[in-house]
């Protein structure tokens, strides 16, 4: 077995304004009343928690009419990633309590950034329904939580929220996994840049095991860090109802829990996002706890152990 062996700080990222409702900002609190902090610290892990990020708007952008509330999700990208790159550059593991999915453009700009000053490449785990891959001129919403993955590969430029010449992810070392709903516009971004789809076809079709070993194939071959963005919505609706864009069709518990279980066999996971939650959607607190379950098995809680699998 090999969990995740650095110590963990958690960090609060109560950002609602990148989609299209309210009630997203209060997921960091679920998270932490469903006990996420103690579940790491019963299983051995240092944990650390330096609260929410608290921000002003970042008046030096534009209001932009197709990426709603820029100034804000501007200002969080530009707060986490900087507090997710010392958080990293400190030997530490930051774990985001999100929050809607526009905190992946800070979060994963500040590990390309930590990846980038090791000479590493940094490759993403999206475990979505959606792919995120829209840009203001695609987007049918003009949400920014459906654009940061266009955002981090340096495909979605829209202001000046990050220097231009900062490490992008490059989009073939993304892989999107448990995808079901994607826009026109944004499938056509996806092939062409060569990023990683595994849908909900491709799990029921390959299983969730076979895919997790492709994925982690890929990782360890170049000595990657793996950042794992998890949505909450890439879990079915009928167990994870907390989330205000549910799809039918998703994740089950077991499919979930076994990517986590393996992911911590990997000892690669470099840092991990939980984002959409909306605790005011939620139904007495369920989605916010398998959340955190899903978290234990990432940092190693074992129904029993493995022998290590032959290399
Ligand atoms: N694709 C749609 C849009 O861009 C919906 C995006 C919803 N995104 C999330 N995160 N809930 O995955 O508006
Ligand atoms: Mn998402
Ligand atoms: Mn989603
Ligand atoms: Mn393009």
């Amino acid at each position: 077995m090999n969990a995740q062996s650095r110590p963990v700080t958690l960090i609060g990222a109560p950002l609602e304004e990148g989609s299209g409702r309210r009630g997203a900002a209060m997921g960091p609190a679920a998270l932490r009343i469903a006990g996420v902090d103690q579940t790491l610290i019963d299983l051995g892990h240092d944990v650390a928690d330096i609260g929410d990020l608290c921000i002003v708007p970042a008046m030096d952008l534009p209001n932009h009419p197709k990426a709603h509330n820029l100034r804000i999700v501007g200002a969080f990208t530009r707060a986490l990633e900087s507090s997710v790159y010392d958080v990293a550059a400190s030997g530490r593991f930051p774990l985001i309590l999100g929050g809607d999915h526009s905190l992946s453009m800070g979060s994963v700009s500040g590990m390309a950034r930590y990846a980038a000053s090791k000479g590493r490449p940094l490759f993403v785990l999206w475990l979505d329904a959606h792919a995120d891959f829209n840009s203001p001129a695609t987007s049918p919403s003009g949400n920014i939580h459906g654009m940061p993955v266009a955002f981090f590969c340096g495909e979605a430029e829209f202001a000046e929220i990050l220097p231009k010449d900062r490490p992008f992810v490059d989009p073939r070392n993304v892989f999107q996994v448990g995808i079901r709903s994607v826009d026109a516009r944004e499938r056509e971004e996806i092939h062409e840049h060569g990023v990683n789809v595994f849908d909900m076809r491709a799990i029921d079709e390959q299983g969730i095991g076979a895919i997790m070993r492709e994925i982690l194939d890929a990782v360890a071959r170049t000595n990657g860090l793996l950042h794992v963005s998890l949505d909450v919505d890439f879990l079915d609706p009928d167990i994870a109802p907390g989330v205000g864009t549910t799809v039918p069709g998703g994740a089950t518990f077991r499919e979930a829990h076994l990517v986590m279980e393996m992911l911590s066999d990997s000892g690669l996971v470099s840092s991990l996002d939980l984002v959409e939650l909306n605790p005011f959607l939620d139904d007495r607190g369920k989605s916010a706890r398998i959340l955190v379950e899903l978290t234990a098995s990432l940092f190693g809680r074992r129904i029993f152990d493995r022998p290590t699998r032959a290399a």
